[in-house]
């Protein structure tokens, strides 16, 4: 068997997927058909669907909303739990509005506008890095999506595979 070869394959396997990896960042429709405004579900209803998604860093919350009725801000955690409108990291006024997830850990958006926030239009995505994440606290893994596994852990699974495949040729 053409070792050399297969080494060769394999290697550009491994960078054909790790490319394939940075370039698939999902754009995630918050909240689904519902949008983003006063949720009829109460606070609950972010947080359901965002316990059914996987976020990576690079993937981008699209939140769709009138501009004028809600806004997107991404807030503190203090400013998150206690609806604080006065105070925020990033704010969007015109909808829709995309943000880019850009760090690992929790992330935390709510609506500025009048009471929306202590009504339930708030949302927490914990953003996991596509490389794992080195350092922190031993947690299950998160539910399986309900959809069809994303390209990104496509992509994660393949370079995992392959580098189980390299090791084994070693
Ligand atoms: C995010 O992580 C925190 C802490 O582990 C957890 O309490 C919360 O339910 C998670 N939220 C989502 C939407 O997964
Ligand atoms: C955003 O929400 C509006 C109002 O519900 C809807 O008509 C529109 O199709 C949505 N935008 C997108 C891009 O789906
Ligand atoms: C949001 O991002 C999506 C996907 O990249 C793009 O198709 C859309 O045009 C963007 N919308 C806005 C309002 O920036
Ligand atoms: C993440 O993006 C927001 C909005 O563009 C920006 O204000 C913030 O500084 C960024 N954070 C990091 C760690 O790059
Ligand atoms: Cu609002």
């Amino acid at each position: 068997m053409a070792a050399k070869t297969n080494w060769v394959d394999l290697l550009l396997l491994v960078a054909a997927a790790a490319l394939l990896e940075n370039a698939a960042a999902t754009t995630y429709y918050v909240g689904d058909s519902l949008g983003w405004q006063v949720p009829p579900g109460g606070s609950a209803t972010y947080s359901n669907w965002a316990s059914q998604h996987t976020f990576f860093v690079g993937d981008i919350l699209f939140f769709n909303f009138t501009t004028g009725q809600h806004t997107a801000a991404q807030v503190t955690v203090a400013s998150f739990n206690s609806c604080n409108t006065a105070n925020y990291i990033t704010l969007q006024t015109t909808g829709p509005a995309n943000y880019t997830l850009n760090t690992t850990g929790p992330e935390y958006f709510i609506c500025v506008q009048s009471n929306h926030c202590s009504q339930g239009q708030k949302l927490q995505v914990n953003v996991t890095s596509t490389s794992g994440y080195p350092g922190s606290p031993p947690s299950p893994p998160p539910p399986p999506p309900s959809s069809a596994p994303s390209t990104a852990n496509i992509a994660t699974f393949s370079i995992i595979f392959m580098s189980i495949a390299v090791a084994f040729l070693c």
